[in-house]
């Protein structure tokens, strides 16, 4: 049972930036559905991808793991010998609920999950990384210092899987693919209020980076392959091969 996300369905008097805390754990498996274009798809192709990347011996980080939907993805789809999971999130709400998740469902593969901030673990060993809508919470000048650290742990070969909301630098396209997204959220029930104070509450703790920039900044880091393998409307999911 999800319980359904009405957050933003009243008016709110003095609206505060968005933080992931014990309400927004409550509802979030909604609101990520039913917010984030192609959340699914993403879901599912981190399974796909798990299988093909990850190696035998290694671990697998799923760094903003918030409820494990891409920490239980990857699992299901390992095939490979004593790979260990470790999936990492600040908000203590949504690593209680991850934990209970993770705990309904059997598997052979060892998952820990930590509540800290991903700027501050270590990265040892990795066969995949995901950051599945996570960099973009983090400060601008504090992204490039993340992405190097998941360089530098990845193993040969490794993936990172990142996957990001963009802003687009020509502004018909941004403006177009900006009302595409509110249109989908309309259309997935959500109301103008609710779009409009939501878009207010992210306005200070989401800055978001270009396609192209995001591209230069994993081939500058030293990625031999980059690429976009999913974008709808202003979303998007990029894989990085060392
Ligand atoms: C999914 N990956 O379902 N350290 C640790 N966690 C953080 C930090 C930080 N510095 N900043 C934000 N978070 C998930 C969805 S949600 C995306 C990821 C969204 C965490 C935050 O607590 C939240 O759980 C997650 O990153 C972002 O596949 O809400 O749009």
């Amino acid at each position: 049972m999800t319980t359904k996300d009405t957050l933003f369905a009243a008016p709110i008097e003095k609206l505060g930036d968005f933080t992931f805390d014990e309400s927004v754990a409550e509802v979030f498996p909604d609101m990520i559905q039913r917010s984030i274009p192609g959340y699914s798809n993403i879901i599912t192709a981190i399974g796909m991808l798990a299988e093909r990347f990850v190696t035998p011996n290694s671990r697998v980080y799923d760094l903003g793991c918030s409820r494990g939907a891409a920490t239980l993805s990857a699992r299901r789809h390992i095939q490979q010998p004593n790979v260990h999971i470790i999936g990492v999130d600040n908000s203590l709400p949504m690593v209680e609920r991850c934990r209970q998740h993770i705990a309904a469902y059997h598997s052979e593969i060892p998952v820990d999950i930590l509540c800290e901030d991903i700027r501050q673990i270590p990265i040892h060993n990795a066969s995949m990384v995901i950051l599945n809508f996570t960099l973009q919470f983090l400060p601008p000048e504090d992204r490039t210092a993340l992405l190097n650290n998941i360089y530098q742990g990845l193993n040969p070969n490794g993936v990172l899987v990142l996957s990001e909301k963009y802003r687009f630098d020509e502004k018909p396209i941004n403006d177009l693919l900006i009302d595409l997204h509110h249109q989908f959220k309309r259309a997935n029930g959500y109301s103008e209020l609710e779009v409009s104070q939501k878009r207010t509450a992210l306005e200070n703790v989401m800055r978001t980076d270009s396609i192209e920039g995001q591209k230069e900044r994993l081939k500058n880091l030293g990625f031999s392959h980059v690429s976009m393998w999913f974008q709808c409307f202003n979303f998007g999911s990029m894989i990085a091969i060392k």
